[in-house]
C-alpha cells in the first residue's frame, strides 16, 4: 500500500489500543466533526479516499500515562547504547533493552524550534507557516498541541524545561498555559538566549560563561522566580520538579513533557556530576541527564504506574558540531546541527511502556512529528479535526512490532528549502552545508561549503549511512523513486496548506 504524508494509522473503533491487532488506515483530513458525530475513514488507497461512516474508540477507564523527555542538541551516538566509548547511560540503555530503540528516527527539523513545533502539533512547520519556513517561528495560538488534546480526555498535563515554541511569554498562545499544559516549571527557550550584551560568541567564551553571562529567567507558571536562570543545577531541578509532579498525579492520567535544556550549548552540570564521567564536561552533562532518566522511571515505578506509561525519549536535534568538545557525537553518521546530513536529523529515539511494548531494534522510519497520531491512538483519543496532520501512527509498530508505516522522510532546510528526502533506504541530497568550525571564525555559525547538488547526490543508507559514496549514477531508478515520494509529498502539501 502506497502511503502518503498526512496519513494516519489508528486502531478500529471501540478496540483497545493495547490489543489493537489491524489499524484501519485513515486520513486525517478528513476528520471533522458532523454534528458532533465523527466520520471515521476506513480505507485509502494512494490519493483516492474512500470514506464511511464510524463511531470513536470508546473511552478507556484509565488511558495510559504519557511521558515525554526531549533533550536538546544531544547526538545520535552520544548514549552508550549506540556506540559511545566513554559515556555511560545505564537508564537510557534499561529504556532500551526494555523497550524499542528505532535506529532510524528523525528530528522533524534541523534545528530546536521547529523541531519542537512538529512534535507538539503533528503538523510540518512548512504547513503551519504558510511563507514554507522551516526555521524559528512562534507557534500559533491556534494550532492543538499534544496537551490540548489529551485535556479533552481528562489528562492532568506538565511541561517542565526549556519550552521553545515561542520567544517571549506576553502575547496569546506564547505560554505552555496558554497551549494546554496545566503546570510549568522552566524557560522560555534556548539556555544561550539571549546573551548577556557585550558577550561575544566564541568558542572560548561560551566554553568559559557562567550564568551570569545569560539573563534568562527560569519560570514557575507565568512568574519569573530567577533571574538569570542558575544553569549548573536546571538538569537536577527540572528532574526532582517533575518527580514530584508525577508522584502528586499518579491517581489520574497525567501527561509530562520534559524538555531538558542540556547539552545545548553554554553546557554545565551540577556539583555531584563533575568528574563523573570520562569524558569530560559534556559526558558529565549527558550522564546527568541519563541519571534524571532513571529518577523518572524510578518515580513511575515508586508510584505504581510504571506498567501504565509510556515514556519516550529523544532529542530535537543533532550535536551542535561547530562547539567541538562541548557538542555531542552523532556516532557514525555525518555531520551534526544545521545541516542535512543524517548527523543531524537523526536521533535517538527510544519507546518504554514496560509490559506492552515488546523489545525490539527497530530499523523502520520514525518521525518526532508522529508522536501526535501515535499518542492519540494509545490514549484513545481523538485527534483534533478540520486539520491535517504530517504525522502517522506508530503504535502498530510498538504495540504487535509490525513493520513502520512510514517509509518517507522530508528534510526541510531552515528556509524552507527542500534539502533532502529520503525513501526507503535512499536519500537524495539537494543541497548540503558543513559545520567547519565556531562562529565568528568560519561562516554563519561555524557552517560553510554550502552546496547546491544539481544532479541531487543519492545514498543508501542500509550500507552507508555515513553517507560517503554517491551512487545516483549507479542508481537511476532509486533516484526516480525518492523522486515519486516528493512529487506525492508536495501534493498533499499543496491540496492543505494552512489547514
Ligand atoms: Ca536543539
Amino acid at each position: 500500500m502506497n502511503l502518503t504524508l498526512g496519513t494516519v494509522l489508528i486502531p478500529d473503533s471501540n478496540v483497545d489500543p493495547a490489543n489493537a491487532q489491524s489499524p484501519s488506515l485513515i486520513t486525517d483530513g478528513c476528520r471533522e466533526s458532523e454534528g458532533g458525530r465523527p466520520l471515521r475513514i476506513a480505507l485509502v488507497v494512494a490519493a483516492a479516499m474512500l470514506t464511511a461512516c464510524g463511531s470513536q474508540p470508546k473511552p478507556q477507564s484509565r488511558p495510559p500515562n504519557i511521558v515525554l523527555i526531549l533533550t536538546d542538541d544531544l547526538g545520535y551516538g552520544d548514549i552508550s547504547i549506540q556506540g559511545h566509548p566513554l559515556i555511560r547511560t545505564p537508564n537510557i540503555d534499561r529504556m532500551a533493552r526494555e523497550g524499542q530503540r528505532w535506529t532510524s528516527f528523525y528530528a522533524s527539523a534541523p534545528l530546536c524550534n521547529p523541531s519542537r513545533v512538529a512534535l507538539v502539533t503533528g503538523r510540518m512547520p512548512i504547513r503551519i507557516h504558510g511563507s514554507d519556513k522551516n526555521s524559528w517561528a512562534n507557534l500559533p495560538d491556534e494550532e492543538i498541541t499534544l496537551a490540548e488534546m489529551l485535556k479533552e480526555r481528562g489528562y492532568a498535563t506538565a511541561y517542565v524545561g526549556k519550552w521553545g515554541l515561542s520567544g517571549r511569554f506576553d502575547y496569546p498562545g506564547s505560554h505552555p498555559g496558554d497551549q494546554g499544559f496545566d503546570d510549568f516549571f522552566g524557560l522560555v527557550g534556548s539556555n544561550d538566549a539571549p546573551l548577556r550584551e557585550g558577550f561575544e560568541r566564541t568558542y572560548e567564551n561560551i566554553k568559559n560563561s557562567t550564568s551570569e553571562d545569560f539573563p534568562i529567567s527560569l519560570y514557575r507558571q507565568r512568574k519569573a522566580v530567577e533571574t538569570p536562570a542558575y544553569q549548573p543545577t536546571l538538569t537536577k531541578r527540572y528532574t526532582e520538579e517533575s518527580v514530584r509532579w508525577i508522584g502528586g498525579h499518579s491517581e489520574e492520567p497525567f501527561f509530562l513533557f520534559l524538555g531538558h535544556s542540556m547539552p545545548h550549548v553554554p553546557i554545565f552540570r551540577s556539583p555531584e556530576f563533575e568528574g563523573h564521567s570520562n569524558a569530560g564536561l559534556y559526558g558529565d552533562v549527558i550522564e546527568e541527564i541519563d541519571w534524571s532518566v532513571g529518577q523518572v522511571i524510578r518515580a513511575l515505578e515508586e508510584a505504581g504506574v510504571a506498567d501504565n506509561t509510556l515514556v519516550w525519549f529523544s532529542s530535537d536535534n543533532g550535536p551542535w558540531r561547530t562547539y567541538f568538545d562541548l557538542g555531542g557525537s552523532s556516532g557514525h553518521l555525518r555531520d551534526g546541527k544545521i545541516t542535512s546530513w543524517e548527523g543531524d536529523f537523526r536521533v535517538p529515539g527510544i519507546f518504554w511502556w514496560p509490559g506492552t511494548i515488546a523489545p525490539a531494534v527497530v530499523d523502520g522510519i520514525g518521525v518526532n512529528v508522529d508522536l501526535m497520531a501515535t499518542i492519540a491512538t494509545l490514549t484513545g483519543t481523538e485527534l483534533p479535526g478540520g486539520r491535517v496532520f504530517d504525522s502517522m501512527d506508530l503504535s502498530p509498530t510498538l504495540l504487535n512490532g509490525d513493520p513502520s508505516p512510514r517509509s518517507e522522510w522530508f528534510y526541510y532546510g531552515q528556509s524552507g528549502n527542500l534539502w533532502a528526502a529520503r525513501e526507503g533506504n535512499f536519500k537524495l541530497v539537494f543541497e548540503s552545508w558543513e559545520s567547519l568550525g565556531t562562529e565568528k571564525q568560519i561562516g554563519w555559525r561555524g557552517y560553510g561549503n554550502h552546496q547546491t547538488h544539481d544532479p541531487p547526490l543519492l545514498f543508501d543508507l542500509s550500507t552507508d549511512p555515513a553517507e560517503r559514496w554517491d551512487i545516483a549514477k549507479r542508481k537511476p531508478d532509486a533516484v526516480e523513486q525518492v523522486h515519486q515520494a516528493i512529487e506525492r509529498h508536495r501534493q498533499h502539501l499543496a491540496q492543505s496548506r494552512g489547514q
